[in-house]
């Protein structure tokens, strides 16, 4: 039951050295919250990342939203990871064919491979497109997450396509190393290599005080998400940069989480 171990035994189960440092990051910095910050430009996003960056393990960025994207950007980010001690992930939420997605990931104006350390895919085009982003990404020791299920209400992302996720990343696991979920999946079908396998959940729709946006987003708390569901890394939006001061709103989400995480390993 991997989701009763702790984030530094886990560390030793991933081979892909983004999944193997975001375990041990976690457990250095005791944290397990990543912010996604949804702003429209290059000053406040790095405003915002620096205020944070000592709270969080990963920043999660949504690149093409931003008006005044340059290449200076993708450096900035960088050097405030390496300040800071944290990862990124763009959110880029991949859907087309392998061919199309390996240019996407490695070209055009944002050239994501070659800044984030992870980033993520649907699967509705079929396990082709994770063979297309590893590609790009393997050599450049990068990782990937599936979307299992979304946070939103009436996703699609359920039942038999929720349990394809988990089938393909079991057969791409160098690369795929754990889903974008609401709750752990490795229990629904049998693992039946028999060994012993470990998975990255990461939750977005996370928040304290409110149930959700008006626009479909539903929100739970770090408790229910990491505790009751067995998630691992809870993903706060809104609920840190949308009101109030950043780096209260960070501290209160890293320390909710991490109380949930040890908890669930009775540490
Ligand atoms: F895959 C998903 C999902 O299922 N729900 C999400 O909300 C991704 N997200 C992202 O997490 C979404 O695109 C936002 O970037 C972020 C949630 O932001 P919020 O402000 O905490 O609602």
């Amino acid at each position: 039951m991997s989701q009763l171990k702790t984030y530094a035994e886990r560390a030793a189960l991933h081979k892909n050295p983004s999944a193997k440092r975001l375990f041990e990051l976690m457990e250095r910095k005791q944290s397990n919250l990543s912010a996604s910050v949804d702003v429209t430009t290059k000053a406040e996003l790095l405003r915002i990342t620096e205020a944070i960056g000592p709270y969080i393990v990963v920043l999660k960025t949504h690149i093409d939203i931003l008006s005044d994207f340059d290449a200076d950007t993708a450096v900035q980010l960088t050097r405030l990871a390496d300040k800071h001690d944290f990862l990124i992930f763009e959110d880029r939420k991949f859907a087309d064919i392998g061919n199309t997605v390996k240019l996407q990931y490695s070209s055009g104006v944002h050239k994501i491979a070659s800044w984030a350390h992870i980033t993520n895919a649907h699967i509705v085009p079929g396990e082709g497109i994770v063979k297309g982003l590893a590609e790009v990404g393997v050599p450049l020791q990068r990782c990937l997450l599936l979307l299992a299920e979304m946070s939103s209400k009436g996703s699609l992302a359920t039942g038999e396509y929720t349990l394809e996720a988990l089938r393909i990343a079991r057969r791409n696991k160098d690369f795929c190393v754990g889903f974008i979920g609401q709750r752990r999946l490795e229990g629904l079908i049998p693992n039946e290599t028999g060994e012993e396998e470990d998975f990255i959940y990461m939750t977005p729709g996370v928040q304290l005080g409110s149930k959700g946006d008006g626009l479909g987003q539903q929100y739970r708390t770090p408790r229910e998400v990491v505790l009751e569901c067995g998630c691992d890394v809870i993903i706060v939006g809104r609920g840190i940069y949308g009101s109030g001061d950043l780096v209260e709103n960070a501290k209160v989400y890293q320390k909710a989480g991490w109380d949930a995480y040890l908890e669930r390993v009775g540490r």
